[in-house]
């Protein structure tokens, strides 16, 4: 039997959480042979959910699933972990602007950043999913610098796979051969869905698709909007499944590494990849091997689509603008 890794989890008693965790210790995550030590954080108040949850837990007889921690205390959650999944965050409350939200989500992700940096293993991989997640993902990188930047993500990859079942729906075939989609940016709606390099079997999406029109006028806005779809169709819950779901696959083909024909979103430092200067947490296509990844190289682009992709950055910079007093505070 392997030895055990040690998984931190943050906004444990969330919804999206109630949908992860069980996975994890099944064994969706890592395997059916890799045992694991859930390391479960949220904060005070959230406290006397943890009764219910860890209950179940148990009560599932997990078999891999070797010890539960839950804390309200960063450096307990992250003591010594290879994998810090950061799904919590604080809500949009009503009337909240996007940068009162950064501003509200920014101290969170610098203390949690930090004590990555104190306790997590050397080589831990953070993926941060709570919103806004590229820039969260970056504060909680800046604020761990004894930790390789390359170590940090922030989760596209719900947006991936939104896209990859709208293009199966559309041409009628089974998801799993749709491969090379791509989602530019951030997790906005200024992300840029892109279907121009993805395939089926030998063919390229662009060439089965009889109306283009369907492209501008439905799979773009479609993908980009699809969150809030979501919100009116649970009658006001977000995506919790899925996004579980999605956090899986990331933090699977990240660690496992991904198809030799295909590759995956997921937002990662730029590195003046596609023009995308230095300095944001930006989604590209990667493909993943040893634990690494890779930002794919080398696609052509329209002029079009590069206007999409520097308008996303531009946002990007503009958050990082809004949150800027407090990482130099
Ligand atoms: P919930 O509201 O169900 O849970 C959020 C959790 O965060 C709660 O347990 C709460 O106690 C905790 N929290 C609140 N304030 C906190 C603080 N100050 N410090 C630490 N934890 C705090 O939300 P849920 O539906 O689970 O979503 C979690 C996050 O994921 C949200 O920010 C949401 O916007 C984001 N999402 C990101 C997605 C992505 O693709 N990147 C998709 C799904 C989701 O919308």
């Amino acid at each position: 039997m392997k030895s055990p890794i040690r998984i931190a989890v943050t906004g444990a008693t969330g919804q999206i959480c109630y949908n992860l965790l069980y996975r994890i210790a099944a064994g969706d995550m890592f395997g059916n042979d890799q045992p694991v030590i859930l390391q479960l954080h949220d904060i005070t108040d959230a406290q006397p959910m943890f009764d219910g949850i860890v209950m179940e837990l148990y009560d599932c007889a997990f078999p891999l699933l070797t010890e539960i921690i839950t804390t309200d205390n960063s450096e307990v959650a992250f003591n010594d972990v290879d994998i810090a999944l950061l799904v919590g965050a604080r809500p949009r409350g009503e009337n909240m602007e996007r940068k009162d939200l950064l501003a509200a989500n920014g101290p969170i992700f610098i203390e949690q950043g930090r004590a990555i940096n104190a306790v997590a293993k050397r080589s831990v991989k953070v993926l941060v999913v709570g919103n806004p997640a590229n820039t969260n993902a970056y504060i909680t990188m800046k604020n761990a610098p004894d930790i390789d930047p390359n170590n940090f993500s922030a989760m596209l990859r719900l947006d991936h796979n939104r896209a990859l079942s709208q293009v199966a729906l559309k041409l009628r075939v089974p998801v799993a051969d749709v491969k090379k989609m791509i989602i530019w940016g951030n997790h906005s709606t200024t992300q840029f869905p892109d279907l121009s390099h993805a395939t089926v079997g030998n063919n390229k999406v662009t060439s089965l698709l009889k109306d283009s029109a369907w492209i501008e006028n439905h799979f773009i806005p479609v993908v980009q909007k699809r969150g809030a779809a979501i919100i009116e169709a649970r009658r006001g819950k977000s995506s919790a499944a899925s996004a579980a779901n999605a956090i899986i696959n990331h933090m699977q083909d990240w660690v496992f590494g991904t198809a030799e024909d295909n590759w995956v979103s997921m937002g990662v430092p730029s590195n003046n990849s596609y023009g995308i200067p230095n300095g944001v947490i930006y989604s590209f296509p990667v493909t993943c091997q040893n634990g690494q990844y890779k930002i794919v190289q080398g696609l052509d682009l329209s002029q079009l689509d590069k206007e999409r992709m520097h308008n996303s950055y531009q946002e990007l910079i503009a958050e990082q603008e809004a949150i800027k007093h407090l990482l130099t505070a």
